[in-house]
């Protein structure tokens, strides 16, 4: 849509109703998703909270928004302009090409600018007189163990160590490590010496943990000997043993394996030990001083890689360099949560998502704000344990994902209640849609109809929030997340690329680069363009499909290519179908997504069975495992459905828009099934459906 257009829509919203309370009190049972039309449904913030808002109304955003379209150097060169640069960038805060046609996708911000993200989350805070002030809250697994750190006591020892060990500019670092703070540490230790940061996620398993090092082939490896996860313990550090020897027999050997000692889970004498190779964090790092002289990098070199899931069995390494990356999150998350200095952030994401990269370090911390960093689960020991540590904090911003939103819901409202929340001011949803009925239960019973949701739509790729609601501007409707950020472009379009404008639906691409958009796949550009740029040239495309209503307002409708949505996980089809078939008695395995109640998508797989082998309880059990062991526990196929054949046509593509309605029951809706090569491998399948 053109900005005119955009600017139009928001400037004929409705305005805000005059006059005390005027929060609709809805009722989350009575309306449910049954309302009329969702789209009519508008939410306000309070006046007050308006008022005291960073961005007040409609037109004050729209001033905004048109300037950083229109004057992008003067909108983003004003805000990069609080960071401290060693060196200013040169005159144009951008150049790029999106267009392939018109060759190499390029994109960079703030090029010739010299930084430093960590000196701007840490030192620069310090020398601002916020030393003293929190920077993170750690709460553990177990009730009663946390502790806390400060702007000043961040500046910590980890960044010489790596040195020592000879890590430099431009290295990689595998960090696979829990919710610890050691876990922001490492981060922030990396990014002070030039280093690249690759963190895994802790719940990936040894095979997708040595994919990874095998690809960026680290310097070292960061990790923590065990963690406990609600009443579990998780052997880390044997998962890094098993990941380090599968790497090794691929040629690539990792030097340093360092450490943390967590005591809480496992101790370090029971902890498998590599001689020469494994150190103990707490054995050598506090001999450091806890000064490190800063590497000063270039606006685009590279911050950090995080693999991520496509629609291939190759995850992809996301690249994000640093200056834009530094501007853009730090800049959404003032804006997005309304953040104010005496806020207490927590973000439930994981560091090993892109959540917790953007919205639990960097963005946070680029701010001054204290925030929690949580180890547990959210619902141990019991499900109100969320809303004891928002009371124990005194938490005001509180983001989270749907999935768990959901799985609150059904434990009941009790839980919720019986803790004030008082300190709650602006709540956060991301990861996947949030459903209408999940929305209100948020705003009505968590937030008690007070706090606004900031429904933030983004990416891995995108770096940052790119569809969000400013939660005092508008008005919100449930399950949208309403307008785009300052300086982002949408547009939807049809199959043919055709730019759609005023109400409509189709595919979501943005025109335009933005600040914190990644610049490259971890040595294979090639596929950079390929996936993101050629399928609608001159635009980013993000695999998302989308709706845009009579106000202008977005409605993400999930993703149009073989990624599935679990729990807010990215999950390539593609990945779980390899690992399935990897099992010796698996012959041919196709992957769908298909609804579930509490994680948004649930893992549907069709299996074949090598000639003559029966179906069994057991072999049902170790396929889920050969998933949970080359991937991870998180994306276990729900169902394993039997399959004598799939559905294929005649050139042998299998297809999943048939599975898609098996899996789904939605038996009457098959289509055509004409064009199959065997028409009758559809009723095998349903017969089996429930076998
Ligand atoms: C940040 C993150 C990205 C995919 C994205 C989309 C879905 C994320 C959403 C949402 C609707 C939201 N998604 N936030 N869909 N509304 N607020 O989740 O990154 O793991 O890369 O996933 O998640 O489908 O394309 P990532």
């Amino acid at each position: 849509m053109t900005t005119e257009n955009h600017l139009r829509h928001v400037q004929s919203l409705p305005v805000f109703p005059s006059g005390a309370g005027n929060i609709p009190r809805l009722n989350a049972v009575i309306l449910g998703e049954a309302l009329a039309s969702e789209e009519n449904d508008f939410v306000f913030p309070s006046p007050e909270f308006s008022r005291n808002a960073h961005v007040s109304s409609p037109s004050e955003y729209s001033d905004m928004y048109k300037r950083s379209v229109e004057d992008p150097s003067g909108f983003w060169g004003d805000i990069a302009s609080e960071f401290y640069w060693k060196q200013k960038w040169g005159k144009e805060v951008c150049s790029e090409n999106l267009d392939v046609t018109k060759g190499t996708v390029n994109i960079e911000w703030f090029k010739g600018g010299i930084t430093n993200i960590c000196y701007n989350c840490l030192d620069r805070n310090v020398e601002n007189g916020n030393g003293d002030k929190i920077a993170l809250y750690w709460e553990g697994n177990d009730l009663g163990f946390d502790d806390s750190l400060t702007y000043s006591q961040l500046l910590e020892k980890l960044a010489n160590y790596l040195k020592d060990v000879g890590v430099k500019k431009g290295d990689a670092v595998i960090i696979y490590l829990p919710m610890l703070m050691e876990l922001p540490i490492a981060m922030l230790a990396c990014a002070r010496i030039g280093a690249i940061h690759s963190v895994v996620f802790a719940g990936f398993s040894s095979e997708s943990l040595a994919q990874r090092i095998v690809d960026c082939k680290p310097k070292v490896v960061l990790t923590c000997n065990a963690v406990k996860r609600g009443a579990k313990v998780i052997g880390l550090k044997d998962i890094v043993d098993a990941a380090l020897a599968e790497s090794t027999k691929n040629g690539v050997s990792v030097d340093v394996c360092l450490t943390y000692e967590n005591k809480l889970a496992v101790s370090r004498e029971n902890t498998k030990w590599t001689e020469g190779r494994d150190i103990w964090w707490q054995d050598v790092v506090p001999k450091y001083p806890s000064t490190c002289d800063v590497e000063w990098v270039d606006a685009e070199d590279p911050l950090f890689l995080l693999y991520t899931s496509g629609s291939t069995g190759k995850p992809k390494g996301v690249v994000h360099t640093t200056g834009g990356y530094m501007v853009y999150t730090a800049t959404t998350f003032k804006y997005t949560f309304d953040y104010k200095p005496s806020d207490v952030y927590w973000c439930t994401a994981d560091c090993g998502w892109i959540t917790g990269h953007s919205y639990v370090t960097y963005g946070p911390l680029l701010n001054g704000a204290s925030c929690i960093v949580f180890e547990g689960a959210p619902t141990y020991p019991d499900a109100g344990r969320c809303w004891d540590i928002v009371d124990k904090y005194k938490v005001s911003i509180f983001y989270t994902a749907p999935t768990l939103v959901r799985s609150l819901m059904r434990e009941g409202t009790e839980h919720v209640t019986r803790y004030s929340r008082k300190s709650l001011r602006v709540l956060g949803s991301v990861g996947e849609p949030i459903n209408p009925s999940a929305w209100r239960w948020f705003f009505n019973v968590v937030g008690d109809s007070r706090c606004p949701i900031s429904d933030t739509w983004w990416q891995t790729e995108t770096g940052g929030f790119m569809i969000t609601p400013l939660p005092g501007a508008w008005a919100q409707k449930p399950g949208s997340a309403s307008y785009p950020f300052f300086g982002v472009q949408p547009v939807i379009v049809d199959e043919k690329g055709k730019e759609l404008e005023g109400e409509c639906s189709g595919y979501l691409c943005i025109k335009h680069s933005w600040p914190s958009a990644f610049r490259t796949l971890y040595g294979d550009h090639e596929r950079y363009e390929t996936t993101y740029f050629k399928p609608f040239p001159g635009y980013y495309f993000t695999g998302d499909g989308c709706s845009r209503d009579k106000d202008g307002y977005y409605w993400l409708t999930g993703r149009v290519d073989d990624v599935i949505n679990v729990s807010g996980h990215r999950i390539g089809t593609a990945e779980v179908e390899s690992a399935l078939v990897s099992h010796p008695q698996c012959a041919e395995a196709a992957v769908v997504g298909v609804e579930h109640e509490v994680k948004g998508q649930g893992i549907y797989a069709f299996v074949t069975l090598v000639e003559g082998v029966p179906y069994s309880e057991e072999l049902r059990k170790s396929l889920v495992m050969a998933v949970r062991s080359q991937i991870g526990a998180f994306a276990a196929p729900d169902k394993i459905h039997w399959a004598p054949g799939l559905p294929k046509t005649r050139s042998g593509k299998i297809m999943r828009r048939i599975l898609r309605k098996i899996a789904s029951r939605q038996l009457d809706e098959l289509g055509d099934t004409s064009t199959l090569a065997e028409p009758v491998v559809v009723e095998q399948l349903i017969a089996l459906a429930d076998k």
